[in-house]
């Protein structure tokens, strides 16, 4: 018999067991896809009216995509069943379909409004019809049905009117990709949310739900295309037995509109193919190149190419047969054309032969090639000249290369910017950029404009983000790096998204709708980039951080193999001043620039005061604008990141039990590290640049707990990512 006093204790159990279950089932796995009821009487009524019954008319893997997320969308949001039908019955109809499969679509007459869409776009219309009223998402593609699917139930997860729909969306940039930089024994270089997604040791046969997880993500932000492998590249990713690994990621992905890339090993003629080199103008070379290209499309016949890293680094490239990178891209584009493929040739390159200042390095190289890639290459270029700092002037090719077409490549992953602990929401820093005035045309011409084509009428245009995701349970260890993964993609959508309206879906879409707590959330979102600059990197500053693993304060970096791997290179501090002379006095990198912007930027006062180191070296009590000395400024600068930390505390704290629990712990224990960070950063980098100013720390700022023998001294072992 069990006694009153067990009873009581099961009670108990189970209790804590429930309490425990909805603590666990807020990992953040969901991302913004999250679907929960929607908890508004007045919302609720007007979609369950208008989305009573789903009409999806005709088969496909794409179509069954887009019935599944709608019945599990609709479903959790709206709180009742959904049936998915081929026939409109009742009053009020969803339809979703292209006018070639949905005779229902084909009836409602949109094919003159869809003529403007494009391949990837839809339209979002409401219309009455034979007595009905129909909610309807049109495209002329299956996978422009599914992005209106997501941009539909968007509307719905944030809670906009659906009554009078007239929306008419497509994609501004063509290849909008993620790039993994996986490596085959799944660690992931600079990444910091745990493993590779790719399980490469139970592909083919085991697919795991977290690649169609991770495809409906995407596909919900419009990416559609992904790079599974490393820049720094392993050619047995192009052998047989990884093909028909590589062939399983792809079947999973294609429903969703993802295509799936590799990169190229450029010596991989030597090393797999068993020849003697890899020069690009040798015939052998080229015939390899040419079978290994027609073996991969026997496998994955919608194979979208190659993302290569040539000759930097280290990594193998045609200079090393004393060819040029063009002769190197067209090589494996003539491979790739006759099936469709592409080329994303990347412009990260430097080398330490050359006594150049490094910024200047991959327009050196790359400007005089422009007009001579074949058209299925693209050049990817970094938004900055040295190497995702948290600030970087845009980089001097955009503009400089109106013959060939310039991809965009941004660093989701944040190497530079506090790696997996610290909250920093990049969008504002990929819209500083996109909205950089290269003036390659005149007044007017932003990297915007360069990188969806319609500067200089680019046959072909791409954006990529080095993604931060991960076998992390909530995939980006940090919850607000979901934010940057979200915002990369509805960038690469569209750019001229604000990064506030961005930041306002994802945190309805990940949190909650309550207005403070949007608000307070967003307004920690906008200023998170701003505090890191000013932790890390003030006034122009860059690459000061840690040796290698970039992770904390290294100003002090030197005698490493080479120059521009140390951090002295980069600041020049002496007992005259600070900062990197990049003008006519100094490496002229400046000159790399249109005219209008060298006379903005050469001189110190007109140049913006965030680049202000950056091109130039200036003396301790250079006058900024603030009125107060430099030395004055960088530490009223660097105090000033750790205040907008202690800021972003104290908001989070305010918010305590409007949002679950588990993450609300997990984003406070990741803030104060954040602000151990930024001491940390702030006292180390004063310390140490004081003993070149030999001035004091302004009397109303906070001094260094400690000594600059001890901020050296640390030394961080296994930082991941590396
Ligand atoms: C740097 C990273 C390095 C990458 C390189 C690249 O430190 O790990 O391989 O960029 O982009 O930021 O190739």
């Amino acid at each position: 018999m069990i006694g009153k006093k067990s009873i009581y204790s099961l009670l108990l159990l189970f209790v804590f067991l429930s309490t425990q279950t909805t603590a666990w089932a807020e990992d953040g796995y969901r991302l913004w896809q999250r679907y929960d009821l929607l908890q508004d009487k007045g919302t609720l009524k007007q979609y369950r009216q208008a989305l009573g019954e789903v009409v999806v008319q005709g088969s496909s893997p794409t179509l069954t995509v887009v019935k599944e997320e709608l019945q599990m969308a609709l479903g959790g949001l709206l709180g009742q069943p959904v049936q998915v039908t081929d026939q409109a019955r009742k009053k009020d109809v969803l339809v979703a379909g292209t006018p070639a499969t949905s005779p229902l679509i084909k009836s409602l007459g949109l094919d003159e409004q869809l003529k403007s869409v494009g391949k990837e776009g839809f339209l979002l219309v409401s219309r009455k019809s034979g007595g009905k009223r129909y909610t309807a998402i049109a495209a002329n593609s299956e996978v422009g049905v599914l992005y209106g699917t997501f941009h539909l139930l968007r509307m719905l997860q944030t809670k906009q009117d659906i009554s009078q729909l007239q929306v008419s969306n497509s994609p501004k940039i063509q290849h909008r990709i993620l790039n993994h930089w996986d490596n085959l024994d799944r660690t992931v270089e600079r990444g910091y949310a745990g493993f590779s997604l790719w399980d490469w040791h139970k592909l083919p046969e085991y697919i795991d739900q977290r690649y169609l997880d991770y495809a409906r993500a995407n596909a919900s932000i419009g990416i559609n295309g992904t790079v599974l492998t490393n820049v720094n590249a392993n050619s047995l990713v192009l052998t047989p037995e990884y093909l028909v690994k590589v062939k399983a990621l792809a079947d999973a992905f294609r429903p969703y509109g993802i295509k799936v890339y590799l990169t190229a090993r450029f010596s991989s003629p030597i090393e797999i193919g068993k020849l003697k080199t890899a020069d690009p103008l040798n015939d052998e070379v080229k015939a390899w190149w040419q079978k290994k290209v027609n073996e991969i499309y026997t496998y994955i016949p919608d194979f979208g190419g190659f993302l290569v890293k040539a000759n930097s680094e280290g990594q193998p490239g045609p200079q090393n047969y004393k060819r040029t990178h063009a002769d190197g891209a067209n090589m494996l584009a003539d491979a790739l054309a006759p099936k469709g493929g592409i080329v994303m040739w990347r412009a990260f390159v430097y080398d330490n032969n050359v006594p150049e200042d490094r910024a200047k390095q991959a327009y050196t190289e790359f400007k005089p090639l422009d007009g001579t890639f074949r058209s299925n290459v693209m050049v990817q270029v970094k938004n900055g000249a040295i190497d995702f700092q948290p600030r970087e002037p845009f980089h001097p090719l955009f503009g400089a290369m109106p013959k060939t077409p310039l991809m965009m490549e941004f660093q989701i992953t944040q190497e530079y910017l506090g790696q997996g602990t610290n909250l920093a929401y990049l969008a504002p820093m990929f819209k500083e950029t996109l909205a950089g005035d290269t003036y390659a045309n005149g007044k007017g011409s932003s990297v915007a404009k360069v990188i969806d084509g319609s500067l200089h009428n680019y046959s072909q245009t791409g954006i990529a983000g080095v993604s931060n995701i991960g076998t992390d349970r909530n995939w980006t260890s940090h919850p607000f790096g979901q934010a940057n993964w979200y915002a990369f993609g509805r960038l690469a959508w569209d750019h001229a998204l604000s990064s506030e309206d961005i930041a306002d879906e994802w945190i309805k879409m990940t949190f909650s709708h309550d207005p403070t707590f949007v608000s307070k959330v967003k307004q920690m979102m906008m200023g998170s980039r701003e505090a890191v600059v000013n932790y890390m990197t003030p006034l122009g500053l860059h690459h000061i951080m840690g040796w290698n693993h970039h992770y904390g304060p290294g100003p002090w970096i030197k005698d490493k193999p080479r120059a521009d791997w140390t951090s002295v290179y980069y600041h020049r501090a002496t007992e005259k001043g600070i900062g990197f002379d990049r003008t006519k006095t100094g490496s002229n990198a400046l000159a790399q620039y249109a005219p209008q912007v060298q006379a903005q930027w050469e001189n110190p006062a007109t140049c913006p005061e965030e680049f202000l180191l950056w091109f130039h070296h200036l003396p301790w009590d250079y006058k900024t604008k603030s009125g107060r000395e430099l030395w004055n400024e960088l530490c009223y600068r660097y105090s000033g990141g750790v205040d907008s930390v202690r800021a972003m505390q104290k908001t989070w704290n305010g918010l305590q039990g409007q949002v679950d629990q588990e993450r609300f712990k997990q984003v406070q224990m990741l803030l104060s590290m954040q602000e151990k960070d930024a001491k940390l950063w702030r006292d180390a980098c004063l310390l140490y640049f004081q003993t070149f100013s030999k001035r004091p720390i302004p009397q109303e700022l906070e001094k260094p707990a400690n000594t600059l023998d001890y901020y050296m001294s640390l030394d961080p072992k296994f930082v991941p990512g590396i």
